[in-house]
């Protein structure tokens, strides 16, 4: 009401009528008139309102979306009186479910890249109209057609290959970090197809990793937990980690429980599954005499490295194990059906009345499973009882008794009588 009247473009009459030139949005208002002389005055007001044409600008000119997003696009009009506002498409109709129009914003529901195009915001009145324009452009959206698992847990040694790859029209680009991390571990790098490759597996490299695929619009994630694991066998070793023969740790009953063991691994061993081969104080020929009572000659057997306890979980994960023993009698015998002279005692300290080569519980050496032996009468070579030297061998196969973990011998303690026993390494192969 006090305000000044505009600079430089109003003129008062000499009539006493006010004019105003170049009338602007700005010069609405109350106008008054006020007429005085010495016996007193007069005023008079008057509301002018200025009216004028349309004029449109659109919150933005270009505008990207992805399919099933919700677009908006708001566009401010001006002009007195209020303009009407419509949309329209340059190419095309509005008239669909999921598009409206509120005042002077579009909203489009669920986009389609049917909806993409150039969108017209029109307004209008009296004075005349304006129009502007914005391009909506729709995309597919960014997704992953290569997710890597949640969650892997690979071998120590083993080299982890984990694939992520995504796609969209807007290209994406793909990246791995380790979480907490600006970059990945030593021994780790990404292939251009987005695969990461972790060599020569590490507790180090346990940790959270997420692939990443960003385009210009958007960004999405796969997150991944790699643990890591000690191998169970050789077996395993040869078909994830290596497939070098040498000294290697196993850990056959899996994270805590028994201790991990050192162990020699054989990979060209039984047509290259890879044979754990556990070696013992007892290996080489031995001679026995002047033990007559059964079972009166007694030999502990130690395992290198590893106790029954951590051997028995190896023949657990194992499909097979076997170990050698031979004896080689000149008058000594197994007598087996019998009182048995001569046995092995399984790891659970069983005393087992059969030899190599023969059936688990047959009570026989390998000769008497095909009636072969010196005496066709008795059941093992050795029970023939003369004395010229003969010999009963063969492989243990029973992994639920192995390994051997003592030798008990007799009948060697007459003129003449004596024997030698050789036991072989203690052999696991295949995964259970
Ligand atoms: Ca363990
Ligand atoms: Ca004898």
């Amino acid at each position: 009401m006090d305000a000044r009247l505009p600079v430089g473009r109003h003129v008062v009459e000499s009539s006493g009528a006010l004019m105003l030139k170049d009338v602007k949005p700005g010069d609405e208002g109350v106008y008054n008139c006020r007429v005085e002389n010495f016996l007193g005055s007069v005023n008079a007001s008057l509301n002018v309102t200025v009216q004028f044409g349309p004029h449109v600008s659109l919150s933005s000119k270009r505008l990207m979306a992805e399919e099933t997003q919700n677009v908006s696009i708001a566009c401010n009009a001006t002009g007195r009186p209020s303009p009407l506002i419509t949309w329209s498409k340059l190419v095309g109709s509005l008239a669909k479910d999921g598009i409206k129009a509120q005042g002077g914003t579009l909203k489009i529901n669920n986009v389609t890249r049917k909806e993409g195009g150039i969108y017209i915001c029109k307004a209008e009145n009296i004075l005349g109209s304006a129009t502007d324009t914005a391009q909506l452009m729709v995309f597919s959206p960014l997704r992953f057609t290569v997710r890597p698992p949640q969650e892997v847990t690979p071998f120590i040694g083993s080299t982890l290959r984990l694939s992520c790859s995504a796609e969209s029209d807007l290209s994406p680009t793909t990246y791995w970090r380790k979480e907490g991390k600006s970059s990945l571990s030593l021994n780790s790098n990404v292939l251009l197809n987005g695969t990461l490759v972790l060599q020569t597996i590490k507790k180090t490299h346990e940790g959270s990793y997420v692939c990443k695929a960003s385009n210009a619009l958007t960004t999405i994630e796969a997150k991944v937990k790699i643990n890591s694991q000690i191998a169970t066998s050789c077996s395993v070793i040869k078909k994830y980690v290596s497939s070098v023969s040498g000294n290697y740790v196993i850990d056959p009953d899996g994270e805590g429980g028994l201790a991990p063991f050192s162990v020699f691994c054989d990979m060209t061993n039984k047509s290259g599954v890879g044979a754990t081969v556990i070696s013992h104080d007892s290996e080489s020929r031995t001679h026995v005499k002047g033990y007559e009572r059964p079972g009166s000659y007694s030999r502990d057997i130690h395992y290198t490295g590893a106790n029954l306890s951590q051997l028995a979980n190896l023949t657990r994960v194992s499909l097979q194990c076997e170990q050698f023993i031979k004896y080689e009698c000149h008058g000594s015998i197994f007598w087996f059906p019998h009182q048995a002279d001569s046995w092995w005692v399984s790891r659970d300290s069983e005393k087992m009345t059969y030899w190599g080569g023969a059936s688990p519980g047959s009570g026989k050496c390998a000769c008497g499973m095909n009636n072969s032996c010196a005496d066709p009468s008795t059941v093992c070579n050795c029970d023939k009882n003369d004395l010229v030297w003969r010999e009963d061998s063969g492989l243990l196969t029973d992994k639920s008794k192995l390994p051997v973990k003592q030798l008990r011998f007799g009948d060697t303690g007459h003129g003449g009588e004596e024997s030698y026993y050789t036991l072989g390494k203690l052999k696991c192969f295949g995964i259970a």
